[in-house]
């Protein structure tokens, strides 16, 4: 199997992460990446290769140019404006209710404005790299895409920074670009077919399914735990099924605390029965493995053996599958565990 990893992702290196009214040292980090490279670098059965330049197009396809835009000059602006710091979060955020009555609102010239436009929560903490890492980690996607559509049947994408809580328009949740959303849409492009996202991370990926709600060619599938206590809070219900066009184009099944492999297993089997139904010509796999049992930041029960056969239930859709690196926080374990779910589907090919 093909592996796309770029070491650009180090540049994104955040020192701390303000969470649960607390400051600490980030979930997110560059030993996670690092540690996969490890595991799977010791099977010769994975190969790596380093991403292209794949340009800016193709992240202007899903994402608005202000946020990119923004990403590209915000950390040199805030060091400017503000003061020299070490990395660069928001002090307020931009909510609709503030101008109620007073007409829209439009983005201010102050970079603290500017921050508060564009990102959506305080544990995406922005460094001097951040965008040069987030651009490497779209990158990464799209040369994992451009393997499955040069034949292969699968390759995955170590992603780093990941991408599914990315909006069209915000950035937040450890992910400046949507990494996923960018090499389905990329697909659709470039094939005419129809693509299915199925998104295993732990957390709803609100960003991926904000992306295509409204889209026919598109579908979102995600298993996640339930965003009644789970972030991101405000999206991942069953009831979002998608509008117009995508009407029945997004699926979403929310998740028990503790939900052990098989009663994960018996729901990721509904979702690929979605899938099947909806045809798509190929499929972009969100790959987290924030769904383990000692995960720092989710409270699912999943076994490594959970993963691998998680890996070989989605192999068994038959089709061409870019799989991409997005969460996972028990670093001990993350390695196997992202190893155990790429040999499940290979096994099963
Ligand atoms: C990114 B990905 C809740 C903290 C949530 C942000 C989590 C982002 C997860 N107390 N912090 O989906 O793995
Ligand atoms: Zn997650």
């Amino acid at each position: 199997m093909q592996v796309v990893y770029s070491p650009r992702h180090l540049l994104h290196d955040p020192s701390t992460e303000i969470e649960a009214s607390t400051s600490h040292s980030p979930y997110e980090h560059t030993g996670r990446a690092e540690t996969i490279k490890a595991t799977l670098s010791a099977d010769e059965q994975f190969r790596f290769r380093e991403p292209s330049d794949h340009g800016v197009a193709p992240i202007t396809a899903v994402h608005d140019e202000g946020l990119v835009n923004f990403l590209s000059v915000a950390w040199a602006e805030y060091q400017r404006e503000v003061g020299e710091r070490r990395e660069v979060v928001p002090d307020i955020f931009f909510r609709r209710e503030l101008r109620n009555q007073m007409g829209a609102a439009s983005e201010p010239s102050a970079v603290s404005a500017r921050l508060g436009w564009w990102c959506f929560e305080t544990t995406t903490p922005l460094t001097q790299g951040s965008y040069e890492a987030a651009r490497a980690a779209v990158d990464t996607a799209l040369t994992a895409t451009d393997v499955v559509l040069a034949g292969e049947r699968v390759s995955y994408g170590l992603c780093r920074p990941p991408g599914h809580h990315a909006t069209r328009d915000l950035y937040g949740g450890y992910c400046f670009f949507n990494n996923a959303a960018i090499a389905a849409h990329d697909i659709v492009s470039r094939t005419g077919g129809k693509v299915t996202v199925l998104d295993v991370d732990y957390h709803h990926g609100n960003g991926t399914q904000e992306i295509f709600y409204d889209r026919d060619d598109v579908q979102y599938v995600s298993l996640h735990g339930d965003p009644q206590r789970a972030y991101p809070y405000f999206t991942g219900y069953a009831d979002e099924t998608g509008s117009g066009r995508g009407r029945g184009a997004t699926f979403n099944v929310p998740l028990a605390k503790r939900t052990q492999d098989d009663a994960y297993l018996a729901a990721l089997a509904d979702c690929c029965d979605e899938i099947s139904a909806f045809g798509p010509s190929a499929v972009v796999v969100s790959l987290g493995l924030d769904t383990f049992i000692t995960d720092p930041i989710a409270d699912l029960a999943l076994s490594t053996q959970g993963f691998a056969r998680s890996g070989a239930l989605v192999a068994q859709l038959g089709l061409p599958t870019v799989v991409l690196q997005e969460g996972g926080y028990d670093v001990e374990a993350l390695g196997r565990n992202v190893h155990a779910w790429l040999t499940g589907f290979v096994g099963a090919v």
